[in-house]
């Protein structure tokens, strides 16, 4: 037999056999609309692992999540998914940032075990990030990290190397405060909602103009509109009235603030 028709009735046998594939995919998503994540939210995001075939066994996996870290903070409750198992479900090799402003969700690489292997696809790890001041960014997958073992079936104790594809950017925005429609300005729209607002004594929601999220649509509030005035991501969006660039303070809305200015600039009475 001639080596051609070897390798082609060793390719057709491999085919047969349903040889293991040699790609898994990671994608990263959120339950909670990190679109629009207030200062202060928490959110989950989760890693799955995909394209895993019915008869493969995942025995090393090694991927890590970068973002901006002095937006979302430092990653919380880091923990293993469900397809993990238990035994498998180490603590992750954990870092508090990869770069300056860089936070670093690392997932660890998985020892092989004799009767322990992922074997199925689903969530693969979870960890929370929590707004910690406004802006955007995307959180993603490092692609110098990503690697990923699956055993060989004629030889377990070689494991193939499988390509790991990695799902698009998670984009996030963290609400600049007063952009009270969440639309990256602070413009003529959220100087309306704030007027309209204003004066609210409790419950009152971000849309509502409670940049300061305590409840209420005060001067504090009113403040934080004025002061951030013509923000916008990218800059020059947003709906700027004519006052250009300052915000337009009706009667009612002045004299408000401005009695709300006056008590806190009020001195104490003097002796
Ligand atoms: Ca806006
Ligand atoms: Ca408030």
């Amino acid at each position: 037999m001639k080596r051609t028709t070897l390798l082609s009735a060793f390719t057709a046998s491999v085919l047969l056999a349903g040889w293991p594939c040699l790609a898994v995919t990671l994608s990263l998503s959120s339950a909670h609309d990190v679109s629009a994540l207030l200062m202060g939210d928490t959110a989950r995001i989760d890693v799955t692992l995909g394209e895993l075939g019915g008869e493969d066994e995942l025995v090393v996996l090694e991927a890590s999540a970068l973002f901006d870290g002095a937006i979302l903070g430092t990653p919380t409750a880091v923990a293993a998914g469900a397809i993990v198992p238990g035994s498998l479900a180490q603590p992750p090799d954990f870092a508090t940032f990869a770069a300056p402003g860089q936070a670093d969700a690392s997932f660890v690489t998985f020892h092989v075990s004799p009767i322990e292997h992922i074997i199925n696809t689903g969530v693969f790890y979870s960890f929370d990030v929590t707004a910690a001041q406004p802006g955007v960014g995307s959180v993603v997958l490092d692609g110098l990290t990503l690697h990923a073992e699956l055993v060989d079936p004629q030889n377990p104790f070689l494991p193939i190397i499988a390509n790991v594809t990695a799902g698009g950017p998670l984009d996030f925005y963290v609400p600049m405060y007063a952009d009270t429609d969440t639309d990256k300005d602070v413009d003529y729209y959220d100087y309306v909602a704030v007027r309209d607002g204003f004066g609210t004594p409790a419950g009152a929601t971000w849309a509502q103009g409670d940049s300061d999220r305590d409840g209420d649509v005060d001067v504090y509030d009113y403040l934080a509109l004025k002061v951030n005035f013509g923000w916008a991501d990218p800059p020059g969006q947003g709906q700027i009235p004519p006052a250009q660039g300052t915000v337009p303070e009706p009667a009612t809305l002045s004299l408000l603030a401005l009695g709300g200015l006056a008590l806190i600039r009020r001195r104490p009475a003097g002796p």
